[in-house]
This record gives structure tokens, sequence and C-alpha cells, in this order.
């Protein structure tokens, strides 16, 4: 005979796996809060953007805590499938636990949104069956710390890789080379000259991971992890160039829109 509880008392019992649903999106809003924070301090621009998807997650998460009803997690549900399809670029900071704002978010995101769709959908499903139980099971429970042992792990990780993959040129090796920025998604200067066997210095002052190819001359992408400087060869006959960041364009454009993609200009003489 279990005792009653307080949801019982009140007449609302919460189906199983309810509490990971409500989990799955509170790591949703959680990844958003610290992307939107970056964005409105640091590309204002951006805001608009971003603040709506942040708000969208941080109100489904409250209606779905508050409501704890089928049709509060329907709503949980179809919040966090449209957030998974906008915001979906957000997974390709898992390749890069070297950059702590890449890495940490996507990490969040992407268990965020997996717990969100199995927990809602499954709860749904047990309220139908009218098979509830008020108390969280040991697989919740395990499923719950498994979470946080990961998000825990994944901080922890990425902020001794960040650390570590800071890289710099002192200025002997500078010598010769042409210098560029990478700041606010954009390559400064837009155009570079390079003499055949040369070098660029390129730093990313942006606080997410860049990276330089060329691929008419084969220069695979050399990543830049933020606060890096590092030297790249350029080895290629004379000639002009268009030069990308692989990771904020597309590399199959023929003629990129500066002001659309991160891409500038390289001519070797
Ligand atoms: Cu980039």
């Amino acid at each position: 005979m279990a005792v009653p509880t307080f949801d019982q008392a009140e007449g609302r019992v919460r189906p199983r796996y309810a509490r990971l649903g409500l989990l799955g999106l509170g790591m949703i809003t959680v990844a958003l809060t610290v992307l939107a924070a970056l964005v409105v301090f640091r590309f204002p621009e951006e805001a608009g953007f971003i603040l709506p998807m942040w708000f969208a997650a941080a109100a489904a998460t409250a209606v779905v805590w508050r409501f704890d009803a089928t049709w509060a997690r329907i709503l949980g549900v179809v919040v966090a499938l449209a957030l998974g399809t906008m915001m979906f670029w957000l997974a390709f900071g898992l390749m890069h636990p070297g950059s702590f704002l890449d890495f940490v978010p996507a990490v969040i995101f992407v268990l965020g949104l997996g717990l969100a769709l199995f927990g809602n959908i499954a709860a749904i499903v047990q309220r139908r069956r009218q098979h509830l139980d008020a108390h969280a099971t040991p697989a919740e429970w395990r499923v719950e710390q498994a979470a946080v042992a990961v998000v825990v792990v994944a901080v922890a990780v990425s902020g001794v890789m960040s650390v570590l993959a800071r890289e710099s040129v002192d200025e002997a090796e500078a010598a010769g080379a042409t210098p560029m920025e990478m700041v606010d998604f954009v390559f400064e200067p837009a155009a570079v000259e390079v003499t055949g066997g040369g070098q660029l210095m390129v730093h990313n002052g942006d606080p997410f991971v860049h990276d330089v190819a060329v691929p008419a001359i084969d220069l695979d992408p050399v990543t830049v992890a933020p606060g890096s400087t590092v030297l790249v060869d350029v080895d290629a006959a004379p000639g002009t160039y268009v030069l990308y960041c692989t990771l904020h364009s597309n590399v199959n454009d023929a003629s990129p829109d500066p002001e659309e993609q991160m891409v500038a200009t390289l001519a070797v003489r």
C-alpha cells in the first residue's frame, strides 16, 4: 500500500518518464540561455534570431513543469522538434571539444533534445495506458544521473582541452607572415596577399572555433581555436583564390558573398 504523495492528494498523478521530458526541456533552455547571453553581449545584431528560440524553450519548460498534463507535453514535443530543426547546426559543436563554447552547449542541447522527445512522448503514451506512478522509477533516476554526469564530464574535459588547444606564434616565427584576423564571423582584412611559399598568420578573436581552408589549392581546413594564432603555409601558383572558414560558409559556392559567408580573397604573388 503506497503512501499517497502530495500530487495524488491533489488528484494529479504523474506518468513515468515525465521527469525526463521536463529535464530535457530544461537542458535545452540552459544551452540556449548560454548561447543567448553570449549573442546579446558579443553579436547583438543576431539577438533577433536567438531570443525567440530561447523564449520558446523557456516557455515550454515552464508550461510542462506547471501544468504536468498531456496537452502541455505535446506542446513540449512540438517546441523541442522545432528547436531541433532550427538549431541543428549547434550539434556540429560536438566535433570541437577544444572549443568550450561550441562543445558544451552542443552536448547539453543534443542530450536535452533526446530526453525532451523521449520523456514527453513516453509520458503521453503512459498516461493513455493509465500506467501511472507518482514516484520516479529507478530507471528514470539512472538516466537523470547519467545525463548530469555526461554534462559534468563534458564541462571538465572541454575546459581542459580548451586551455590546452590554445596556440600562439612568437615574433620570430611570425616574421614575414601576412596577418589576418577572424572576428565577429568575418575575416579581417577581406583580401590578403601572400608570396608563393609564404605564410598567413591567422588569429581567432571569437569565442567560437573557426578554420581556414583554400580548396582550390588543396589547402585543407586548419582549425583555429578561440584566442589562438596559427601559421598557415601557402604553397600555390600565383593567382587569386577564395579562402573559407568551412564551419561558417559553403565551400561549394563558386562566388560566395562575404556579407553572407565567412570568406576572404587570397592573392598569391
Ligand atoms: Cu568560422
